[in-house]
């Protein structure tokens, strides 16, 4: 089957919202870069449950079956985003350089934790790749993985200077990272919504900048605060497919239920 065929076969799948009774949809939206990102496309992934689906759903402690899960919001994400094979070589995922923990050596922003808003028009020219569920804080987005090491710098406490490589060198010319993180103290309410499948409805949780036309893959478990992990599955297409839906920028990532676990865990395990 070519791979034009099979995105239509999943996008309809999705659209028609029953692909494996799959609770949690991943949907995407490709807007031009401005700014800082001017040459670059942003690739913005959401998840959504609805509130009438088996994870919105309160169970009802009256029947012997399980109704739903009752869960709120969406709670953690453990994904590796990569750009697509057959990408031009060298393009790479663009990250946001600030100083961060104020040591003078620029960090890579990997959460986002800089930019105030991160769906409106302006942030198409101040986002950096990242991965984040909700508000950043104590409490909130916790990323317990970060791969490749090294997004903050790190000085020596006599000298100042700087140990091992700075961030800029770490996260220049990436084609692949990995997060693993939850936010246990603010799940993001706006994951259950009547609107769970429509692209950009829901939860943000990463954002893809990368040259403009580039397709970005990302997969990986993701998780509400109640309910089972669900596995996001965009490995064999990678996404937009310049040929197929991604073309008009958006589209649905084919998204399956792996396994059945009573209780969210903070920690997701690829
Ligand atoms: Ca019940
Ligand atoms: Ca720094
Ligand atoms: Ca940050």
């Amino acid at each position: 089957m070519k791979r034009r065929s099979l995105l239509a076969a999943v996008g309809a799948l999705v659209l028609g919202g029953s692909v494996a009774r799959a609770d949690i949809q991943v949907t995407f939206t490709r807007m031009q870069g401005a700014g800082e990102n001017a040459g670059f496309d942003l690739i913005r992934f959401f998840a959504a449950f609805a509130p009438t689906s088996f994870l919105g759903t309160p169970d009802d402690p009256t029947t012997p079956q399980r109704e739903g899960w009752g869960a709120t919001g969406l709670q953690a994400v453990g994904a590796i985003m990569r750009v697509a094979d057959g990408s031009p070589p060298d393009m790479s995922l663009k990250f946001r350089f600030t100083d961060e923990n104020g040591d003078g050596f620029d960090d890579a922003d990997t959460d986002s934790s800089t930019v105030s808003v991160r769906t409106n028009l302006a942030s198409n020219q101040t986002l950096g790749t990242h991965f984040r569920i909700g508000p950043t804080g104590p409490g909130a987005w916790t990323p317990v993985l970060v791969e490749p090491a090294g997004d903050m710098s790190r000085t020596d406490p006599v000298s100042g200077e700087l140990v091992g490589p700075a961030p800029r060198t770490t996260y220049a010319g990436l084609k692949q990272w990995r997060v693993e993180g939850a936010n246990p103290n603010a799940p993001d309410l706006a994951a259950r919504t009547a609107l769970a499948g429509v692209p950009g409805a829901g939860a943000l949780f990463a954002v893809a900048v990368l040259p403009t036309g580039g397709r970005a893959c990302v997969e990986g478990q993701i998780a509400a605060n109640a309910g089972p992990i669900e596995r996001i599955e965009t490995g064999f297409l990678c996404i937009p497919d310049p040929g197929g839906l991604g073309i008009i920028g958006l589209g649905a990532v084919a998204l399956t239920r792996r396994r059945s676990t009573p209780s969210m865990t903070a920690q997701s395990t690829l």
